[in-house]
């Protein structure tokens, strides 16, 4: 799972498939040093949450503009980004099982765009598959039923061929779904509980983030940004706080690890919440996949900083930082409340009740003529908006074989599949029991080179047309994606 990769094998991987292509700019995936930015010094911003602008008995409803601001994201520096309400993340929908929530998108943008709710069971409608453009100067009403368990999801964008630039433009923001079980639960809760929505940038000298795909290998960047702020600094107490992480980058897998040793105690993935805590040393977490962890300061004196760090650095062409925010401890604070050793009912997985088992192969072609470059692919086809690659009955539980092939012995990279409308369960990773952290439901699992990952899923919520797709989002943008139909 986390085998190394080197720096010549990245850099083969693009070079490799694409002959005569200038590979000229792989190897300068970090930020300038003429421009350092001191890490921990900015306060870690809090996305807002959002209001609705109505209520009624069943349904909240919203609207959001999309549009271009100028925001300050390096200290002294200006950035143009594209934000769900002009912000960097967007504002924070706070939504509870079983209440409707409707959001109308307005675009202010001059490119297309389409929002989708990432891990959310939602109808075809408002699903948003990437031909379902909204135009610049239209709008479009979203609406998601929330019928579903309490979970970390977040909206982005998703757009037919520019998802990587909009999203790395800014059009990303948190949906946090509760419900009635988890809040029992005693777990910390309001300013105790913090988002973080992990994104990596690359910006050019004028301040304008500078998205390179490197010939659709993933726009890979040097600088940490947290709820968009680089290397930010959370001041805590000595008491225990739960934290929603979320990769957002668009291509670039995480490991997270703490700098004082301590633990990660895990409480939920994509899905939402786990039956117990997990105890890991080091969680890996590929894009858009989420975990949540619950880290108890208690035991740290006041004055004592941590460092939340990302222990990958693979795929890295120069020195780059395996830190990602700091936490320091400034503030004496009680609290009485215990972990809770139980969190959620057991999830039993029937293997039996699969129907049938499907195989994807995630591999990669050379494609030639004016823009050369990697073409990656789901079973050796690109996307075709117009032919689904599956169609699993209603109801219907099937076990989904996931394989990362490589190209002549190189292009070895992580692929997260993501898998629309359904939660899944990971039944094997390479014939062995799914890692400590992976064992929840979840929404997108890390393909690494050569593995092989068996899901299992139950296709029920809505039929209609779905995706699956890689979410290094380049790898998704140059067609590492296809549609499914639930009938
Ligand atoms: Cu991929």
């Amino acid at each position: 799972m986390n085998s190394p990769v080197s720096r010549r094998e990245f850099v083969a991987l693009g070079a490799g498939v694409v002959a005569g292509a200038a590979m000229t700019r792989a190897t300068s995936d970090h930020d300038t040093p003429t421009h350092p930015i001191r890490h921990f010094e900015v306060p870690l911003p809090i996305p807002r949450v959002l209001e609705p602008i109505r209520t009624d008995a069943t349904t909240d409803y919203y609207e959001i503009v999309q549009r271009e601001e100028r925001v300050e994201i390096l200290p002294g520096r200006h950035t143009v980004i594209w934000g769900y309400n002009g912000t960097f993340p967007g504002p924070t929908i706070k939504a509870r099982r079983g209440r409707t929530v409707s959001i109308r998108h307005v675009n202010r943008l001059g490119t297309p765009t389409v929002v989708h709710l990432h891990g959310g069971v939602t109808p075809p409608e408002s699903d948003g598959f990437p031909m379902d453009h909204v135009m610049p100067g239209e709008a479009r009403e979203y609406v998601y039923p929330n019928a579903q368990r309490a979970a970390t999801l977040w909206y982005h964008d998703h757009a037919m061929d520019h998802t990587g630039r909009n999203i790395y433009m800014g059009l990303a923001g948190l949906y946090l779904l509760e419900d009635d079980e988890e809040r029992s639960l005693g777990l910390p809760e309001g300013p105790y509980d913090v988002p973080l929505l992990i994104q990596d940038r690359l910006f050019a000298s004028d301040g304008s983030f500078h998205h390179k795909t490197v010939n659709h290998l993933g726009a890979k960047s040097g600088t940490m940004l947290v709820n968009g702020a680089p290397w930010p600094r959370l001041d805590v107490s000595t008491r225990a706080c739960r934290f929603r992480i979320v990769n957002g980058c668009n291509a670039t897998p995480l490991r997270l690890a703490l700098s004082s040793g301590d633990p990660l105690i895990q409480i939920a993935t994509d899905g939402g919440l786990l039956p117990v805590p997990v105890v890991c040393r080091q969680i890996p977490l590929a894009m858009a996949e989420r975990v949540e962890i619950v880290i108890d300061f208690s035991r740290h004196s006041l004055g004592t900083n941590i460092v939340l760090q990302n222990l990958n650095t693979r795929g890295a062409t120069g020195p780059i930082s395996n830190e990602i925010m700091q936490f320091h401890v400034g503030r004496v604070e009680h609290d009485s409340r215990t972990m809770p050793t139980h969190l959620a009912e057991g999830q039993p997985v029937d293997r039996s009740a699969a129907i049938r088992t499907r195989q994807f192969v995630f591999s990669v072609r050379p494609s030639f003529g004016p823009r050369p470059g990697p073409s990656w692919r789901i079973n050796g086809r690109r996307f075709d908006p117009e032919t689904p690659i599956a169609s699993p009955g209603y109801g219907d539980v099937e076990i989904w074989r996931f394989i990362n092939k490589r190209f002549l012995g190189v292009l070895g990279i992580v692929h997260p599949v993501h898998v629309h409308l359904v939660t899944f369960k990971v039944l094997e990773r390479n014939g062995r029991p799914p890692l400590a952290h992976e064992t929840g439901w979840k929404d997108t699992v890390a393909l690494d080179r050569d593995e092989e990952v068996s899901v299992i899923a139950k296709f029920e919520g809505y039929r209609g047309r779905y995706l699956l797709h890689c979410h290094n989002l380049e790898h998704e943008d140059h067609s590492m994606m296809a549609r499914f139909d639930v009938v």
